[in-house]
């Protein structure tokens, strides 16, 4: 019995521990080192698909440890030494129905929050803004769709020229700069291979296809720099095209605006950046 209760006590403390991992490592939207569960959540998006997970543990958690005790049982009960003479029993019918219909009626339980989910992910009715990211082999571009087209790139700050606080491989030298507390509705492209456009804290993972227009939506809730990365192999520099959104209070998105527009203004003719001059830099 004291054995049982010390594996208690050990798996309850192993529960906490990765519970309040994830807090403890709060650094906003960014992975930290030694981090367990997800990154923590600045979006509705990101908050329900927590929600979803954690809901999800806690089933299948359940399911293990009740196969785990069947197994158990069977071990203890029906062994050779105990069980000498075997049953020929081979058909229950109350306990056929039983593990067929509970299996669907567990389906059915995680099937409604997970489309619910799907279909909230899917599309805002009312956006108040748009932007457009377009996967380059291999950076970002973005269209700020309803903001008399400005559009430039962002292309990785390579480990040398980081400025101090910049995290190495998820810099640009452009931020995609977002208004907080806005439905911004994303759409995604690429111009060449597949791309997926990931930002883990704002639950955005959106496939960015050729001749394709992805819709997805986000509403960020804090202000402050969020990171994510391409998440689709897309070739050679696959690792070197990240994401840096830095959020800002409306005001200040309404001025960055106009700051942006002259500092951009010669990108409206679109020229995508040449290949040369994104692969030249040293891969370490
Ligand atoms: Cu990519």
């Amino acid at each position: 019995m004291g054995m049982v209760r010390k594996l208690v006590a050990l798996m309850t403390a192993g529960a906490v521990l990765i519970m309040t991992a994830g807090s403890a490592a709060a650094a906003q939207g960014q992975a930290v080192p030694w981090q367990l569960n997800f990154q923590d959540a600045f979006s509705p998006v990101a908050h329900d698909q927590h929600m979803f997970h954690h809901m999800l543990l806690w089933i299948i958690s359940g399911i293990s440890l009740f196969v785990l005790a069947l197994l158990v049982f069977v071990i203890l009960r029906f062994n050779k030494r105990t069980n000498p003479v075997p049953s020929k029993t081979s058909h229950n019918t109350l306990i056929e129905i039983i593990w067929t219909v509970v299996p669907i009626m567990i389906l059915i339980v995680i099937m409604i929050p997970s489309l619910k989910l799907l279909f909230y992910v899917d599309k805002i009715e009312k956006p108040d803004m748009t932007i457009k990211a377009i996967g380059y082999q291999w950076y970002w571009g973005y269209d700020y769709v309803d903001a008399d087209d400005l559009s430039f790139e962002a292309v990785l700050v390579e480990q040398g020229d980081l400025k101090p606080g910049q995290p190495r491989l998820l810099t640009t030298d452009n931020a995609l700069v977002l208004p907080i507390d806005t439905n911004i509705r994303v759409l995604v492209t690429s111009e060449d291979v597949i791309h997926s456009w990931a930002m883990p804290s704002l639950g955005v993972k959106m496939d960015a296809v050729p001749g394709r227009l992805n819709e997805t939506w986000l509403r960020i809730e804090k202000e402050g720099m969020y990171y994510g990365q391409c998440s689709e192999l897309c070739g050679m520099r696959h690792g070197f095209m990240p994401i840096m959104i830095k959020a800002v209070s409306k005001e200040e998105y309404k001025k960055w605006l106009v700051k942006a527009k002259k500092e951009f203004a010669s990108n409206s003719s679109k020229t995508p950046l040449k290949f040369a001059q994104v692969v030249s830099p040293s891969v370490e």
